[in-house]
């Protein structure tokens, strides 16, 4: 092979930056399993189910705050994690991998729970450890924990990584793709927006990013407390990118947003939801953004959210001698 020159290696790079994007496409390496728990793979509805019973449980125990966000966050994250993405347990670092962010870091209690009830971590440890002084488990997500990929939690930060990893992974030759969930609030940050403009710039059509488009963020509703986010999907549409509605607690419309073709740009899905879905006296209301359930409390949400047959371990605060979940 001939010797290249420094302006040869440059030249080459910008071919492949800027090379049409699709190609190569997801064909053109070895097919992942599908993301798989070491036992009986569960349903992405009971998956959802269970998620929320792990976030109340650690958030609650813990006194940690963001139940709501999680909340908000678990279908998202159980159609991504149960059917979408191309991730292993056995093997957290696979490069093959599909790359997950939680852009809006304050919700890591769902990504916990996603990790612990697929054996990527262990379900009595986080429910021991869930923010406990020391422990890898913080309340917003660390890449300390196997299968997070990215510490985050000042927002604005996740898109313009993902961006990094969308086009990593083409000058990689790879079809992984790179998924990305942010908060609507978040969408106030303009990072986010000079990421997109980058995002479609490149035609990074191995990223998705997710809106979790629950209307609030930490003080009240979006446009009555910050800045007026209109409708999000056309901006996304005007910054170059596919954009997609859905409802954001419906498994078969987020699957159908989240694999939508999307060749030669990014896909953004804006996933209406509810902040604090599934517990009634959490959804909406803007004191559990901060505030986690009391024992009481959590034992009336946790009978709106209970799994049959899911228990908590000997040992947590939560264990059957104190009165635990059914
Ligand atoms: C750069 C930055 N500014 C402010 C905050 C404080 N903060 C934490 S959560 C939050 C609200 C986020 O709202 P949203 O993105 O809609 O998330 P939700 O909890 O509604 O899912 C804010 C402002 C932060 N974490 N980072
Ligand atoms: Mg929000």
């Amino acid at each position: 092979m001939a010797d290249l020159t420094p302006m040869d290696v440059e030249v080459a790079e910008e071919e492949l930056l800027w090379a049409p994007a699709g190609e190569p496409g997801p064909s053109s390496v070895p097919a992942l399993a599908p993301a798989q728990a070491p036992g009986p793979v569960p349903s992405t509805v009971d998956l959802a189910r269970r998620m929320r019973e792990d976030c109340l449980a650690i958030t609650s125990s813990s006194g940690a705050g963001h139940i709501a966000s999680a909340l908000s966050l678990v279908d998202i994250l159980a159609v991504l994690y149960g059917s979408v993405m191309h991730v292993n347990p056995a093997d957290p670092k696979d490069p093959a991998r599909d790359r997950f962010i939680l852009s809006k870091g304050h919700g890591g209690s769902a990504v916990y729970a996603a990790l612990a009830e697929l054996g990527f971590i262990d379900r009595n440890d986080l429910l021991k450890n869930y923010y406990a002084s020391g422990s890898v488990y913080s309340g917003h997500v660390s890449h300390a924990v196997p299968g997070v990929e990215l510490s985050t939690g000042s927002l604005g930060q996740g898109l313009g990584v993902a961006c990094g990893m969308a086009l990593a992974a083409r000058l990689d030759a790879s079809g992984r793709r790179v998924f990305c969930v942010m908060g609507d609030g978040e969408c106030d940050e303009g990072s986010v927006w000079e990421a997109a403009l980058l995002a479609s710039t490149l035609e990074l059509d191995r990223l998705v990013a997710v809106v979790d488009r629950n209307g609030m963020q930490s003080f009240g509703p979006t446009d009555e407390t910050a800045l007026k986010l209109g409708d999000i999907a056309e901006k996304f549409r005007s910054f170059g990118w596919r954009a997609i509605d859905c409802d954001g607690h419906d498994h078969a419309a987020l699957e159908a947003a989240l694999t939508a073709p999307h060749g030669g740009q990014p896909l953004a899905v804006i996933a209406h939801t509810v902040k604090g879905k599934g517990v009634s006296f959490m959804e909406g209301d803007i004191r559990w953004h901060y505030d986690s359930a009391s024992k009481d409390e959590l034992r009336r949400a946790l009978s709106e959210v209970a799994v049959e047959g899911m228990g908590f371990p000997a040992g947590t605060s939560l264990s059957a001698s104190e009165g635990g979940a059914a």
